[in-house]
Formats: structure tokens, C-alpha cells, sequence
């Protein structure tokens, strides 16, 4: 038996779990780290997912009418379970998505982070009251749970972003059906039988107290998430993924009017200024770009440095990425993890190459480590000079490339430069002036969700809303008020007068 297949046995013990229930031939999950066959799945068929949502929908109406901090007691339970398992699902993380261990355990330990998040949010659900023009009345708003969440996930978060949304659309009162991405079955797998651990308890303390069909797991490709996107069962469909995913499934769901919350491509960049601290830069980028193998929806993939800045900096982060440690995600010491597949690899050889073509000078990026397994793909993070903003530089690729150009003016052309790509999720400046801080943070700096200063791009704790603008799609999960996105809002007027006056001062007398 392969080393990730033994290593598979002790995780699946360690959390309880039997595969046999999803066992097939549709769907293969390998480990990244040594291309070893992890397991085979079965899918689900389009019919069984609109099955799962029509469960979920009965589910949604007991489930909407349960107290909210009664529905936070769910959450919290989820939280503890999480804590329990936190070493053997992280470790799944890092088998079935290729993570290091520490941030296999970092993953984790965001969805423990939800979960606690979401407890407290669940007595704090309120609304406004508002003054009414009229005497002897009241007006305010109340926020209601919508119906079924559809989640789809992609592998790079395999189960935090599923948390994110499940955490919050439970406390909200809705159910939750989740088609995670084809490449990670088995964590999702491992989530669903944990959620499932803490719904058995609570109905052996208080039988019923959870409704059937709360949360569920659907496996499978393409039509089992278009099912997800056409149903009108499904008020909320919230995805992460490509531009292109996302572009299918914005249309989809607004024919029917339904509320899309999306989270596709980033293609985050980091300004760093003549006054920055660049150890610090260094650091931060370094673990922005080649960190998770450049494979989050938040890696640096642009830095725009100040010409009187440059050669010191670059000097720097060549020999960080000489030098940094790649290999075995879950062996010690290791920084930098495999590529998801060989597609990836593919996809970043096409980027560098087009790169190349646009006068870029390409460091690195060539396969490594290929004793660790043929169909393991390594690389060494690439650093890439390029003359200008180019063509490639505009869209993303989901593997450690990090495109630098420098800038001779202010601030403002380094931010032009920034802002001069289709997406906007997640961006940063490093620089001790504070007007350059202020000005990349203000109205006419960053148009992106995440704007950072003194830090990278990725990364971010859960208390803050998480999403970012133009291309990446405009949704919004995790913290803040992201959780309003999960419910109605309906404004309620109330007359206590005993008479009938009309808003606008409209008179109807009958
Ligand atoms: C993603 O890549 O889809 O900010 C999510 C971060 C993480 C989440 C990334 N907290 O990098």
C-alpha cells in the first residue's frame, strides 16, 4: 500500500469514517503529494441532487422556525467536533489537496474560527428600527432564513469555504447542500460525516431537533451542479471558483431571480513603496505567492515595486526562492507543496511560456522532485521580470507565478497599475507613509474587496467579510455582516394610532 493509502487508513480511523457508503468508479481522489490513488467515488446523478434538494427544502421549513441561538447550539457542536478532530481532518487536507501540514491544520482551524463566529452571530441577527413619519407608528426590519444554500466549492479550500457558508446559513436558519469540487470527495465526504456525528447527538439528547436533510453532501460533476443553479428550490446559490464558472452560474441564477454569492478568480497584487520595510515585504510575499503552492484564490501574483527599490528587494527574493523548501507536503520543514495535477502544471508551463513571448525573464518554475512520484507535480516557484504590465498579467493561474514590474512615479501609478486588471479580490502596499497607506485604502486606491497594508494578500481571518469586486463576482462570506446575504430582509411598519394617516401626507378618504 501507498504511503498516502496508509496514511488515508489512519486519518479515516482517526475520524470514524467508512468510505464504503460512497464507494464507485466516477470520481478518483488522488494525493497531490505522491499521485497515489486515494480513493474511487461514485456520483451522484443529477435526479438524486434534486431529490437532496427537495429534502433539504422540507428540512428549511421545521428548521427556519427553531430559535436561532437554538440553531447556534448546532453550530457550536460542529465547532467542538472540529476541535476534536482538528490533527486527522487536517491531515486529510493536506493528503487529498496537497496543503503542508501547518496549513492542512490552518485550514481547519478558519472553519473552527466560523463556527465560533457564527455561535455569537446567531443571537445577533437583528435588524434596524427606524423612525416612522407617521404618529403612532413603528417601524423596522426583520431578517428571515431564505430556504436551501447551494455551496460549490473548489479544492484549494476544500473545507473551509464550505464552513464559511454552512456555518453562517445554518445560524440563518436555511439548509445546506454541498457539491465540493470533483478533485477533494474525501474531505468533503469527512465533513459531511462529521456534521452528521453532531446532528445524531443532538437528536439522541432532543429527538427532532433536527430536521432530516439539513445538510447535505452531493458528489459529482458538471450536472449535478447545474441541478444546484437551475432549482427554484434553491434561493441562494453560493459559489467559488473560475471567472468562467462563475460568469455560467451568475447568469443561471439571476433568470431566475435567485441570489448568487460569488467568489472567482483573484489576481492580487502587492505595491511595495521606497519606504517600505522590505525584510518584511520579502516575508510577506513569499508566503503570499508561494505559499500553498500559489494555489488560493488570494496568492500574489503581481508586485509592483518602486524603481529605487527594486534590486534590493528582487536580490532578496531570488534566494528566498533558491533556496525555499519544496517536497512532501507533509513532511517537516516543507514550504512550498505540489500543484493539485498535472492540468496545473500544464496551465502554469503555458503562462510562463506566454510570459517568455511577452519579454518576461522567467526564474524557476521548472519541475522538481519527480522522484516523489510521476504523477506528482512540483515546481519551483517562478519569479517573473517582466518589462511592463503585459497580457499574461492579466488573468490568473492558479500556480506559484509572480509577476514583477517596477514604477518610477507616485503612489497613484503603482495603484493604476494594480487596478488595471479584470478582477478585484484581494490587494496590499507595503510602505510606512501614511498618505500612501491612506490613498491605497481609499476611494480612489484599491478597488478591490481585500485592501491590506503591511501584510500580503492572502491569508485573511474570518471576522471580515471575504470577496472582492469586477471579475471576482462581487459575493461576500465569512465575517461582518456577510450573514445578511444568507437572509431576507423584510421592513415591517406597525400602527399602534388607532387612525389611518397616510405616508407622503396622501389623503384617501373613503
Ligand atoms: C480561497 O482561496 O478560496 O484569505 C480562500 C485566505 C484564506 C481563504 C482563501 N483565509 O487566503
Amino acid at each position: 500500500m501507498s504511503d498516502s493509502r496508509t496514511r488515508l487508513q489512519t486519518v479515516l480511523k482517526a475520524l470514524g469514517l467508512d468510505l464504503k457508503a460512497y464507494e464507485g468508479s466516477d470520481w478518483t481522489s488522488r494525493a497531490p503529494r505522491d499521485g497515489a490513488v486515494l480513493a474511487t467515488v461514485k456520483s451522484h446523478t443529477a435526479s438524486e441532487a434534486e431529490a437532496a434538494v427537495q429534502g433539504a427544502h422540507q428540512a428549511y421549513l421545521a428548521w427556519r422556525t427553531v430559535p436561532a441561538p437554538v440553531r447556534g447550539e448546532l453550530v457550536r457542536r460542529l465547532g467542538e467536533v472540529l476541535r476534536t478532530h482538528k490533527a486527522a481532518l487536517g491531515e486529510l487536507v493536506s493528503l487529498e489537496a496537497g496543503k503542508i501540514t501547518s496549513e492542512g491544520l490552518g485550514e481547519v482551524q478558519e472553519m473552527i474560527d466560523i463556527c465560533d463566529f457564527a455561535v455569537g452571530l446567531s443571537r445577533q441577527l437583528h435588524g434596524l428600527t427606524i423612525a416612522s413619519e407617521r404618529p403612532g407608528h413603528r417601524m423596522m426590519e426583520t431578517w428571515h432564513p431564505m430556504g436551501v444554500v447551494g455551496i460549490i466549492s473548489a479544492f484549494n479550500f476544500p473545507v473551509a469555504v464550505w464552513s464559511w457558508n454552512a456555518a453562517l446559513a445554518l445560524v440563518c436558519g436555511n439548509a445546506i447542500v454541498w457539491k465540493p469540487s470533483e478533485k477533494t470527495p474525501l474531505t468533503a465526504i469527512a465533513c459531511q460525516h462529521l456534521m452528521q456525528q453532531v446532528v445524531d447527538a443532538f437528536n439522541a439528547e432532543k429527538p427532532g431537533a433536527i430536521p432530516a436533510g439539513l445538510s447535505q453532501l452531493l458528489i459529482g460533476g458538471r450536472d449535478v451542479g447545474e441541478a444546484l443553479v437551475a432549482s427554484h428550490l434553491v434561493p441562494i446559490v453560493s459559489a467559488t471558483g473560475s471567472t468562467r464558472m462563475g460568469r455560467q452560474v451568475g447568469v443561471k441564477v439571476a433568470e431566475r431571480f435567485g441570489r448568487s454569492i460569488l467568489e472567482l478568480g483573484g489576481n492580487n497584487a502587492m505595491i511595495v513603496t521606497p519606504s517600505a520595510d522590505l525584510e518584511l515585504a520579502a516575508r510577506a510575499i513569499t508566503f503570499a505567492a508561494v505559499g500553498t503552492a500559489g494555489q488560493r484564490c488570494t496568492s500574489l501574483r503581481r508586485l509592483i515595486v518602486h524603481r529605487s527599490v527594486a534590486d534590493t528587494l528582487l536580490a532578496r527574493l531570488e534566494k528566498i526562492y533558491q533556496s525555499i523548501a519544496i517536497g512532501d507536503p507533509l513532511a517537516d520543514g516543507t514550504l512550498v507543496g505540489p500543484l493539485i495535477d498535472q492540468a496545473a502544471f500544464d496551465g502554469m508551463q503555458q503562462a510562463l511560456a506566454q510570459a517568455r513571448a511577452e519579454g518576461g525573464e522567467v526564474l524557476g518554475g521548472e519541475r522538481v522532485r519527480e522522484d516523489l512520484g510521476t504523477d506528482a507535480w512540483y515546481v519551483r516557484p517562478a519569479l517573473v521580470k517582466m518589462p511592463k504590465p503585459t497580457k499574461v498579467m492579466e488573468s490568473e493561474t492558479f500556480a506559484p507565478i509572480l509577476y514583477v514590474v517596477t514604477y518610477d512615479g507616485d503612489t497613484e501609478q503603482a495603484i493604476a497599475i494594480q487596478n488595471g486588471v479584470p478582477q478585484g479580490l484581494s490587494s496590499a502596499i507595503f510602505t510606512a507613509n501614511l498618505s500612501d497607506a491612506e490613498r491605497f485604502m481609499s476611494s480612489a486606491g484599491s478597488d478591490c474587496g481585500i485592501a491590506n497594508v503591511n501584510i500580503g494578500t492572502s491569508g485573511a481571518e474570518i471576522g471580515g467579510a471575504f470577496g472582492g469586486e469586477k471579475e471576482t463576482g462581487g459575493g461576500r462570506e465569512s465575517g461582518s455582516d456577510a450573514w445578511k446575504g444568507y437572509m431576507r430582509r423584510a421592513t415591517n411598519t406597525v400602527n399602534y394610532s388607532g387612525a389611518l394617516p397616510l405616508a407622503q401626507g396622501v389623503r384617501f378618504d373613503v
